[in-house]
Formats: C-alpha cells, sequence, structure tokens
C-alpha cells in the first residue's frame, strides 16, 4: 500500500484574511454612531480651531484648572527642579501651545524638550515661537499621537528623560487607559520620571461650572467634533440639532461631555447614514477626577515610585513627581 502522501501538494500562500480596523476620524465617528457604544475618543477635538478654542477655556473664568496648575507650576518650579534635576530630556506628552512648560524651563534647564502633539500646525508653530525665546534650547517638536506609538529621537546621552504631563489630560482616559498609559511612561521615561498634573474630586458645583461655562465656549469645544467632520469629512451637521450635555458622574469621579440630539434626524458620515432618535447621546469626553491617594496608587501600580506632590491652598488641582524605575 502507498504510504499517505504528506505535503507533496505545491505549497501556496494562502491568505490569512485578519480584519483590519478601519482607523482615523471617519471610521472612528461612524462606529460611535453605529454604537453599541456611542463614544468617541476626545483626541478628535484638536484640530486647529479646537486647539483654539481649548486655548480660550484655559483662561474662562469657571475652568479653574489651568490657572490653579500653572499656580502651582509658578510657586515651587524650584523646589521641583530640586527633585527632578537639571539637565534632562524633557518630552511633553499633549504639549499644546507649550505654555506651562514656560513655568519650568528657567529652574529646570532642560537640555532638550520634546513637545508631542496631535495638533501638528499648532504645535509647530509654538515650538518656534519658543525656541526664539529660549535662544539655546534645543526644541524639537514631535507631531503624533502619544496614546498610539511615537517615535521619539534617541536619547540623549546622559540626560534622563523626564515626561511632563500636565492639564489632568490623564483623566481622558479610562482607569485601564491611564494605567496602559502610565506603564508605557514608565518603561519610555526609565531612569527618569514623570512630573503629572491631576485634577482633583472636589464639590460638584465647582466641576459643574467649570464645563458649562456661561459664554458657551466650552459648548462650542464639543460642538466643534460635528463641524470638523463638516470640515474635513464633508458631512452636514447641522449644529443647532445637537446640543452640549456636560455633567458629573459622581458615581464614576468623572464629567462626562455629550453631544445630544434635539430631534430625530438623519445624518452621513462618508456614504454610511445614521438614523439619530431625539434624545441620541454621542459621548465625546471623559474628565475623570482623582484624589491625591488614588492618583499615587494608580502610578504604584504601573511602576513608578511616587514622590513629592504639590497642591493649591484649595486643594482644587494637583502636581505629582513620579520616578520611574532605574
Ligand atoms: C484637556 C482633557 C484636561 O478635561 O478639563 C476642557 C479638556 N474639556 N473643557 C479637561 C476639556 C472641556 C480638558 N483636558
Amino acid at each position: 500500500m502507498m504510504s499517505p502522501r504528506l505535503a507533496t501538494a505545491p505549497l501556496r500562500a494562502v491568505p490569512v484574511e485578519v480584519p483590519v480596523p478601519e482607523e482615523g476620524f471617519a471610521a472612528d465617528l461612524r462606529r460611535a454612531l453605529a454604537g453599541p457604544v456611542h463614544s468617541i475618543s476626545p483626541k478628535y477635538f484638536y484640530d486647529a480651531e479646537g486647539s483654539r478654542l481649548f486655548d480660550l477655556i484655559c483662561g474662562l473664568p469657571e475652568y479653574y484648572p489651568t490657572r490653579t496648575e500653572r499656580g502651582i507650576l509658578s510657586a515651587y518650579a524650584s523646589e521641583m527642579a530640586e527633585e527632578i534635576g537639571r539637565g534632562c530630556d524633557l518630552v511633553e506628552f499633549g504639549a499644546g501651545s507649550c505654555s506651562k512648560v514656560r513655568l519650568l524651563l528657567d529652574h529646570l534647564r532642560p537640555r532638550r524638550y520634546l513637545p508631542i502633539d496631535i495638533s501638528g500646525e499648532h504645535l509647530e508653530q509654538a515650538a518656534a515661537q519658543l525656541e526664539r525665546e529660549h535662544p539655546g534650547l534645543l526644541v524639537l517638536p514631535v507631531t503624533g499621537d502619544y496614546t498610539a506609538q511615537v517615535h521619539l529621537p534617541p536619547p540623549l546621552e546622559g540626560a534622563p528623560r523626564v515626561g511632563f504631563f500636565p492639564g489632568s489630560t490623564i483623566g481622558n482616559f479610562t482607569p485601564a487607559e491611564a494605567l496602559q498609559f502610565l506603564r508605557m511612561a514608565a518603561k519610555m521615561l526609565q531612569g527618569g520620571g514623570l512630573l503629572l498634573g491631576a485634577d482633583l474630586v472636589k464639590d460638584p458645583a465647582l466641576l459643574h461650572a467649570a464645563y458649562n461655562d456661561a459664554q458657551d465656549v466650552t459648548a462650542a469645544f464639543n460642538l466643534n467634533l460635528l463641524a470638523r467632520a463638516n470640515r474635513e469629512l464633508g458631512c452636514r451637521f447641522d449644529l443647532r440639532a445637537f446640543w452640549h450635555s456636560s455633567f458629573y458622574n459622581a458615581a464614576e469621579r468623572r464629567i462626562e461631555m455629550h453631544l445630544v440630539s434635539r430631534k430625530r434626524q438623519q445624518v452621513e458620515v462618508g456614504g454610511a447614514e445614521f438614523e439619530l432618535e431625539e434624545g441620541f447621546s454621542l459621548h465625546t469626553e471623559n474628565s475623570c477626577k482623582f484624589t491625591v491617594d488614588s492618583l499615587r496608587r494608580l502610578a504604584l501600580q504601573a511602576g513608578f515610585r511616587p514622590g513629592a506632590v504639590w497642591t493649591d491652598e484649595r486643594r482644587l488641582f494637583s502636581v505629582h513627581w513620579l520616578r520611574a524605575p532605574d
């Protein structure tokens, strides 16, 4: 009897069909509209117009985080520099207009500054301006999404890498994402550490006001997501057919922002149509609030050794020095 023929047929490469999820704003917006989870990443707020609106938010009387964090950074910059050490390779996650780092530069005296931001044009301008103001400081802007993989220039010999992540942007992550980000950061910042700004749990009335300002700038910022879809994706969202909803979810310790449909309506994103009910709610942002301890526990879990913490008198906001493993 003939032995069974093993592997004698010509070997053909069989393409393995692994569905690759579509990427980008259009795909994410379609997914969010289709559901079952009607939420989209807040990173899509930040086109040039969104970055401009965010800068306006930072100056609003109700929006205490920016002012408070700036106060903490200016009051304690020299103490922070003592903890961190001078001459580091400073990386900022989500640098935006590079305005907060200015409060540290004279004390921290980094050898190099690498601001990362998703809003490329905005960043390039801010970086160029900063370089003009600080001759001798090497500024290398990196356009990219720091929640994904960013490619940084190789580390500088003898300059520990220090991360700067102000503004409580960490609060945009879910707890699981925050942990994942901090684990990535702990690796990337080995031998250095992370200076992290975190907004604190407080009177919900103060929180509510900060995200529902009297001039409706926050509403415009939220609605800019749809305006951007109109500009970039050729959508035809009627901005008046949605309202800005923002509230404190006490159980989750976070502000939630949503865009809620005022009526039953049809919308279209890149050929796909969606029927939205009146009251349909697109979840556009979480802004988690922390206690000093909850933040330190999270950092510890991610592999950091929590160091000094600075806060303002009213304990509205906190800035943490987190040492990365050696
Ligand atoms: C930039 C994410 C820190 O959550 O307070 C401001 C964004 N959203 N007003 C925040 C924001 C509405 C901001 N972060």
